[in-house]
């Protein structure tokens, strides 16, 4: 016969001790399981004299009533301070700052934006041309003779095919406005171009802006202030600007442009080399063959036209020192331009 009145305490005893629900589980069964006590002591009863029956039927429900509170209570208390571990254990910092994903436009990119939008400004049209360009277009109608060192191998990249090349500047998309169109022309062509040059200083692709005007009565003063007030646009200061005679085989005359130095304001410095000044771009009053060549009557019609580079540009305006840095595509670099 099982004594009773040690059930209930030894359950109380042991559910003490017990840290999970596979615990619990196993005492559950060595409680109220199929061979548990307390079954056992309910199928006790029929071998009991019939007055003894009642008695102690009543006492094993009580117990069979009081085990199975005990033990839902327990469960619900280890299932709460699984919630509670949990809770406290598996969180998301939501003030974490996401990471930022969004691109930006290359710092050369956003330089041919902005002198785009100068010249647009001043009523100039934007001309494009393919980069893989005829050779007469690139030199022979430009009045660069057969003989001129830029034509060379050394300097000049020659595709497969005869006649053609990569363009050394953007001077051919000009020639071939000018052949297709009747002036007034008033127009910025600017692009890609291919030099054999790979050195500190040089890249083999670069960008340029080249700038063409062709109407009548032009003269050297419409060029020059054309220029100073595109240059003042894009440096955003009313910077000294000069012209310097100089010699180009498709203008005359032609000059050089410098602007005081952004970096030193004129007092000399590394970048302007000490002299005070820098040079931003070639230009000069088209040249009479130039015009002959594309169909027009010099004694009708006159030209100005320009010429930049726009990696230098960029590198005066974000004060970068190293051509390279454009074409490494270093995150680090091109985050700073955003
Ligand atoms: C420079 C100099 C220049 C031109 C480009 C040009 C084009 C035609 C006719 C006449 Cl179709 N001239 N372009 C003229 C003078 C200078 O560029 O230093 N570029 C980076």
């Amino acid at each position: 016969m099982i004594d009773l009145s040690q059930v209930e305490e030894e359950l109380e005893r042991e559910l003490k001790r017990v840290r999970s629900l596979q615990e619990l589980q196993q005492l559950k069964a060595k409680y109220l399981g199929k061979s548990g006590l307390i079954t056992q002591a309910i199928s006790n009863i029929r071998d009991l004299p019939p007055e003894e029956r009642k008695s102690y039927g009543q006492k094993v429900n009580q117990i069979k009533n009081r085990a199975e509170e005990l033990l839902k209570g327990k469960e619900e208390e280890i299932k709460r301070a699984e919630l509670q571990r949990r809770l406290s254990e598996e969180w998301l910092d939501l003030s974490v700052p996401l990471q930022r994903a969004v691109g930006s436009l290359h710092p050369i990119t956003q330089t041919l934006r902005r002198v785009k939008s100068i010249f647009l400004s001043m009523g100039f049209r934007v001309m494009e041309g393919p980069e893989v360009e005829r050779e007469d277009y690139n030199f022979d109608l430009l009045n660069i003779p057969k003989e001129h060192p830029a034509r060379d191998m050394q300097d000049t990249f020659y595709v497969n095919r005869e006649g053609y090349l990569l363009r050394t500047h953007t001077s051919p998309v000009q020639i071939r406005t000018m052949l297709a169109h009747r002036p007034p022309i008033y127009m910025v062509a600017p692009g890609r171009v291919y030099r054999r040059d790979d050195d500190p200083t040089h890249s083999p692709m670069f960008h340029q802006v080249e700038g063409l005007v062709v109407d009548q009565e032009l003269s050297f003063g419409h060029m020059k202030y054309t220029i100073e007030v595109f240059l003042r646009e894009f440096f955003e200061a009313d910077v000294p600007v000069r012209f310097r005679a100089s010699y180009f085989p498709f203008t005359e005359p032609s000059a050089e442009v410098d602007i005081g130095c952004v970096i030193c304001g004129g007092v000399g410095c590394k970048v302007c080399k000490q002299s005070g000044w820098l040079e931003v771009m070639g230009c000069g009053m088209v040249h009479p063959k130039v015009l002959e060549n594309c169909g027009l009557d010099p004694e009708s019609y006159q030209g100005f036209a320009f010429g930049m580079g726009v990696e230098r540009l960029a590198m005066l305006y974000f004060r970068i020192d190293n051509i390279k840095l454009f074409f490494e595509n270093d995150l680090r670099f091109l985050r700073q331009f955003l």
